[in-house]
């Protein structure tokens, strides 16, 4: 009798220490969920960034790489969980020690114990003192209602206890149902202003509209503009931060005459240029499908800097991120500074309000959400060039094999895009039989732009059932791509682009 009700007592300890756990640590997760949404505050998004640091840099590509869209709600809501679970355990054991090395008052010793617990852990994953501190009250307090009535569970425990328990834990799930509701509202930080100006819409509507005439009609196949749903997207975040653009600014600073500071407004005042460029992962394989091409609206980059008279041979672009990319003045000839995209509203995942757009450089030079262009010295590296990355040069050449048909005629049709940076696409050769002969693709029109990718395709009658087919390109400098294969990682994959098909007779 006297052994079953301690058994008793027992689990109802274990329960109750079950749900302290989890109303713990949700209520610090939800909390700085609700408070930062899915900016870098938020201690869901931080940890999961000083987790990914600590990873080698070819590891954390892949990981970043392969967040699609879903991957990425998934992977919040994972690293979320395990947060809760580390933060819960955290605030309970603060709770507990809290409250037993004390005579009186245990509750509030618990609570602060608690407290302190969870606020030095967090941070060292956390953005700063600030983002820890409210959500670890929160936690606290849940903490404090859950185990407060520790002693009930020493004693026989009644309906009556149970019932406050429960509605105790009721609460606390409600309260986080709201801040998660609150959470996800900020995370998509709302509706863009439109404000790309249109009253001057007729050249990007003509070019929009000069690429998709240029583009072949091939099913599957992207046109020369990828629609921006289309569009690939890497983001060392598991979601993009939300920028609003009344508060944003883009600095000049560094080794210059006179810092300046540009509004969203300005910057839209100043000199407009539609201009289709192509982006390029460096992490892409020689067949994957980090690249797109769209028509930037913006204003030339380096038209800014000028302005402050600088005196420094590099430039450091800073993002809201704290993503960043040095690279010498030079290399900024061209740029743009982005607001639009194919006559939109530069998307929040593409970089509301403002990005960089470098030519001719693979993808990461193209830094989103940019806040601040510091002058600079020297070379001062880059977030992927820290990882172990090596992607200063031009893009390496690419055929994409995009499309494999087959036509009413009984022909089989294949085509995509080849790209080599301003370098251009001379030519596209295709062989059906292993690289044994080769011929050469048809070729779309160019895109009048310089750094921009080419339609090619390809048809031909199958007699056999299946084809090992080859594609090499070469650029407009006369160089025809290097067979030998190579892993994107860490200079950007080269190679032909190979695909065994197989073909109904
Ligand atoms: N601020 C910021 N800029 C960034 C990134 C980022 O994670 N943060 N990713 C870079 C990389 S690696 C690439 S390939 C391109 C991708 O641009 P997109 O997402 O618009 O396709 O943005 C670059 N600019
Ligand atoms: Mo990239």
């Amino acid at each position: 009798m006297d052994i079953s009700l301690r058994e008793f007592r027992e689990t109802t300890a274990v329960r109750r220490l079950i749900i302290a756990v989890f109303a713990s640590g949700v209520s610090v997760v939800g909390t700085s969920f609700a408070l930062y949404g899915t900016s870098k505050d938020f201690l869901v998004i931080s940890a999961s960034r000083v987790f990914l640091d600590i990873l080698p840099g070819s590891i954390v590509a892949s990981i970043i790489w392969s967040f699609g869209d879903y991957s990425l709600a998934v992977s919040l809501i994972v690293f979320g969980f395990f947060g809760a679970i580390a933060t819960g355990t955290l605030g309970c054991l603060g709770y507990l020690f809290g409250a037993r090395s004390v005579e009186s008052r245990q509750p509030v010793a618990g609570t602060v114990s608690s407290f302190v617990l969870v606020s030095l852990a967090a941070l060292p994953v956390s953005n700063g003192f600030v983002p820890v501190v409210v959500p670890a009250i929160v936690g606290a307090a849940a903490t404090v209602l859950v185990l407060g009535h520790w002693h009930l569970a020493d004693e026989e425990p009644t309906d009556r206890a149970r019932r406050s328990l429960l509605k105790t834990a009721a609460a606390i799930g409600g309260y986080n149902a709201i801040a998660h509701v609150v959470g996800v509202f900020r995370g998509h930080g709302g509706g863009l202003p439109d404000t790309l100006d249109n009253s001057d819409g007729e050249p990007i509507q003509q070019a929009l509209d000069d690429a998709a005439s240029k583009s072949f009609d091939i099913d599957g196949m992207p046109g020369l503009a990828v629609d921006i749903g289309e569009f690939y997207k890497v983001d060392i975040n598991p979601r993009p931060p939300v920028v609003d653009e009344s508060n944003w600014s883009l600095s000049v600073t560094g080794k210059v005459g006179t810092e300046r500071t540009f509004d969203y407004e300005s910057i839209q005042e100043r000199e407009t240029i539609n201009e289709f460029q192509t982006l390029r992962c460096l992490g892409d394989p020689v067949d994957g499908k980090q690249i797109g091409n769209a028509l930037w609206t913006g204003t030339p980059l380096l038209d800014l800097v000028d302005e402050a008279n600088p005196n420094g041979s590099h430039l450091v672009l800073r993002a809201a991120d704290d993503y960043y990319y040095s690279m010498p003045i030079e290399m900024a000839e061209g740029a743009l500074l982005a607001y639009g995209m194919n006559g939109e509203t530069l998307p929040r995942a593409h970089g509301f309000p403002v990005r960089a757009l470098v030519r001719s450089r693979w993808g990461k030079l193209n830094v989103k959400w940019i806040e601040e262009i510091e002058v600079v010295d020297e070379f001062a590296s880059g977030y992927w060039e820290e990882r172990g990355w090596d992607g200063m040069d031009t893009v390496n050449t690419v055929v994409k094999l995009q499309a494999t048909n087959r036509l009413s005629n009984g022909a089989v049709q294949i085509g995509g895009h080849a790209y080599a940076g301003a370098r251009g696409i001379q030519e596209v050769e295709v062989s059906i039989d292993g690289g044994e002969t080769w011929d050469t693709a048809t070729l779309a029109d160019p895109l009048e732009d310089p750094d921009t990718w080419r339609q090619w395709k390809y048809e031909w009658q199958p007699e056999r059932s299946s084809y090992d087919i080859s594609l090499r390109a070469t650029d407009g400098t006369g160089e025809t791509q290097t067979r030998i294969r190579t892993d994107p990682y860490p200079a950007g994959a080269t190679g032909w682009t190979r695909r065994e098909l197989d073909v109904q007779l």
